[in-house]
C-alpha cells in the first residue's frame, strides 16, 4: 500500500502560528489536508497570510512500524515538585547509560555532579528554539548543527489516527514524538515542557521508562516550555541520530 506524508505549516508576518504533519494512506490525503489547512484557518494565534502544505509519496516498506511507549502519569502539587521528579527520572537513564561504558567512578562522580545543573541551565534557554536541543551526556556539549533552531523530529504519525483531525491533541502528539525519538540511535531519554502557555503537563520518556506524564511541570501562563533530548555519543554518532529523526518515516500503533 502507498502512503503519502502530509505536511503544513501557517505562519503570520513571518511568525508561525500552526504546523502538523501525518503519513496516510492514498485515500485519506484529500480529507487530511483539507482538515489541515482548517486547522491553519482556525489557529487562536491569528489569521494566516502564508500556508504551505506538503504531499509526498511514501512508499510501505520505508515506513518503520513502532509500538507507542508505555504510558504512565505522576501527580504533583507543583511545578517544582514535577520538574525534580522529572530530573531524577532522567538522571536513572543517564546513569545506566553512563555505567554500561567504561568509566571510572570519577568521571561518573563528576557527571553526576554537572548533570542536572546543566539541564536545568540549558531548560532556560529552549524557549526562542523550533526543535529540540541535543544534549550529549558523554560530553555536557550541545550537538545540534544549528544550535538557535534546535534538531527537529519529523515524519512520524500514528497509525491509523482517526482521518480528520483538525484539533491539535498534545498528548496524542507527543507519544508519537517520544516514541519516534525514543527509538533513534544513541538515545537516552527526552524532557518536553509545552510552550503552550495554558498546558502545563509534560513529559520525560525513553525505551527504559516509558512514557512518563508529570502533571504539573510550570506555572499556568508560562509560555517558556521546550525539549531536550539526552543522547549518548558513545553509543552513536550524532549524524545518524540527526538523520534518523529527521528522516526516517515511522507509523506508531497507539492502543486506545
Ligand atoms: N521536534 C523537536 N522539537 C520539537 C518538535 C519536533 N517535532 N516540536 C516541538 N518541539 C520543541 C519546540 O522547541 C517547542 O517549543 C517545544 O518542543 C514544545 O513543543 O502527556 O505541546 O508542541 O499531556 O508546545 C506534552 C504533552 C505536550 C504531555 C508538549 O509541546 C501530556 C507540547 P509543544
Ligand atoms: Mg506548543
Amino acid at each position: 500500500m502507498d502512503y503519502y506524508s502530509l505536511k503544513m505549516r501557517a505562519s503570520q508576518r513571518d511568525q508561525h502560528i500552526s504546523g502538523a504533519e501525518r503519513i496516510v494512506p492514498k485515500e485519506s490525503v484529500e480529507n487530511v489536508c483539507q482538515a489541515m489547512v482548517r486547522r491553519a484557518m482556525t489557529h487562536s494565534k491569528g489569521d494566516p497570510d502564508f500556508i504551505n502544505v506538503k504531499i509526498e509519496k511514501v512508499s510501505a516498506e520505508d515506513i518503520q512500524l513502532l509500538k507507542a511507549l508505555p504510558v504512565t502519569r505522576v501527580d504533583v502539587e507543583t511545578a517544582e515538585e514535577g520538574l525534580k521528579k522529572a530530573f531524577s527520572l532522567l538522571r536513572n537513564d543517564a546513569v545506566k547509560s553512563v555505567m554500561a561504558s567504561e568509566v571510572t567512578p570519577s568521571e561518573l562522580a563528576c557527571f553526576l555532579d554537572d548533570f542536572e545543573t546543566n539541564l536545568s541551565n540549558l531548560l532556560k534557554e529552549t524557549f526562542p528554539m523550533r526543535g529540540a536541543m541535543l544534549y550529549d551526556i558523554a560530553t555536557g556539549k550541545r550537538l545540534e548543527p544549528d544550535k538557535r533552531r534546535g534538531v527537529r523530529a519529523t515524519y512520524m504519525d500514528a497509525l491509523h489516527s482517526s482521518e480528520v483531525d483538525g484539533k491539535k491533541n498534545h498528548f496524542n502528539e507527543a507519544i508519537v514524538l517520544a516514541t519516534k525519538v525514543a527509538n533513534a540511535p544513541g538515545m537516552v531519554a527526552e524532557i518536553c515542557i509545552s510552550d503552550d502557555p495554558n498546558y502545563v503537563t509534560g513529559y520525560v520518556a525513553s525505551q527504559k521508562m516509558g512514557y512518563v506524564r508529570i502533571m504539573k511541570m510550570k506555572e499556568m501562563n508560562d509560555e517558556n516550555g521546550g525539549r531536550i533530548f539526552l543522547f549518548d555519543s558513545r553509543k552513536a554518532s550524532a549524524e545518524e541520530c540527526i538523520q534518523y529523526l529527521q528522516e526516517k518515516k515511522v507509523l506508531v500503533e497507539v492502543n486506545d
